[in-house]
């Protein structure tokens, strides 16, 4: 079949890696990136762009109607840290964006939908390690209720609608090609460029705040297995957990010293990022990936830390 995929929210941290892989797999001309601002990203502009505002109805509807895609990947969204700044517009942009997307992919008989959802889906009264699939779900940050709202959503829509939407809970994600955008994991990311430059980083999560992570082509790859999946394999269709590896700043830190061994980190007090780190899971269980759809993580922190220097080093990398 041939596709033709949309990817809104392209200019961000899984975007800019998911564009590039999806056209390498179906061509450039197959996949149409979209974002609310103009990039001048290489990665982006290999290909066709739209300029989209998921919540502008009347410009998505029409985008839906010129392109009529057999897959779309809903990226855009406020983030956990960006979130608690501006609570009603996250809670706006994460749902209402979400919805109209939903709508649109019925009426346009859209094959398949893909849309992220978040480790913020948990609360303070999930279990904290290797968290289950299923179990208590009490998100305080307005980014994980709106993630969890949207899971319910998603499976809604499948459920009354028939539509195919399928959807991952996404660890920290690191990557070298493409900055994090406003994230409690985010240090993750931060501490690897500060490392190169400055030799130094202070962290604003606390030495021990163990989270689950994963590198960045782990999470592609898992994100297009999914898609790849057929359809009857899947038993999830809210979220699936995903494992990706645990860690906290003192042992990240710990793996980048073997490589800059007069790398020095502190810490910082009383950031507001702290709270919601320690709402969230430290370790997670991804059985339902691995059996549904043969999941399996390639990366541990060893060999994603020594990626990522190796790939900095000398990147000229770019700040979404
Ligand atoms: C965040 O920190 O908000 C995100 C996430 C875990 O969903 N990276």
């Amino acid at each position: 079949m041939n596709e033709t995929i949309i990817v809104i929210g392209s200019n961000g941290q899984i975007g800019t890696e998911l564009v590039m892989n999806l056209r390498a797999k179906y061509g450039n001309d197959q996949v149409i990136a979209s974002d609310i601002r103009n990039t001048d990203h290489p990665i982006i502009n290999e290909g066709p762009f739209e300029l989209v505002n998921v919540l502008d109805k009347d410009n998505l509807h029409k985008v839906f109607e010129k392109h009529r895609p057999t897959q779309v990947y809903l990226l855009a969204a406020i983030l956990s840290a960006v979130g608690e700044q501006k609570p009603k517009l996250a809670w706006d942009l994460n749902m209402t964006g979400l919805i109209h997307i939903l709508d649109f992919a019925v009426e346009f008989k859209t094959a398949k939908v893909f849309w992220p959802s978040s480790i913020a889906v948990f609360g303070p009264h999930s279990p904290k390690e290797n968290t289950p699939q299923f179990c208590i779900m009490d998100p305080n940050s307005v980014y994980g209720f709106s993630k969890l709202a949207g899971e319910r959503w998603c499976e809604y829509y499948f459920t009354k609608y028939g539509l195919d939407v399928r959807s991952i809970r996404y660890p920290g994600l690191i990557g070298w090609r493409s900055e994090p955008g406003g994230g409690t994991t985010d240090y993750a990311v931060n501490i690897f460029h500060k490392a190169l430059a400055n030799g130094k980083y202070e962290s604003f999560l606390s030495a021990d705040t163990a989270l689950p992570m994963m590198y960045m082509e782990d999470a592609i790859r898992a994100t297009i297995s999914l898609m790849d999946a057929p359809a009857e394999n899947l038993t999830i269709r809210s979220s699936y957990n995903l494992g990706g590896i645990s860690f906290t700043p003192a042992q990240l830190s710990a793996e980048i010293k073997k490589h800059i061994p007069n790398f020095e980190i502190s810490y910082s007090e009383h950031d507001p990022r702290q709270a919601i780190a320690d709402s969230w899971p430290k370790s997670i269980d991804d059985t339902y990936a691995q059996n549904d759809w043969d999941w399996k993580q390639k990366f541990d922190l060893s060999s994603m830390t020594a990626d990522m220097l190796k790939n900095l080093k000398g990147s000229i990398h770019k700040t979404i």
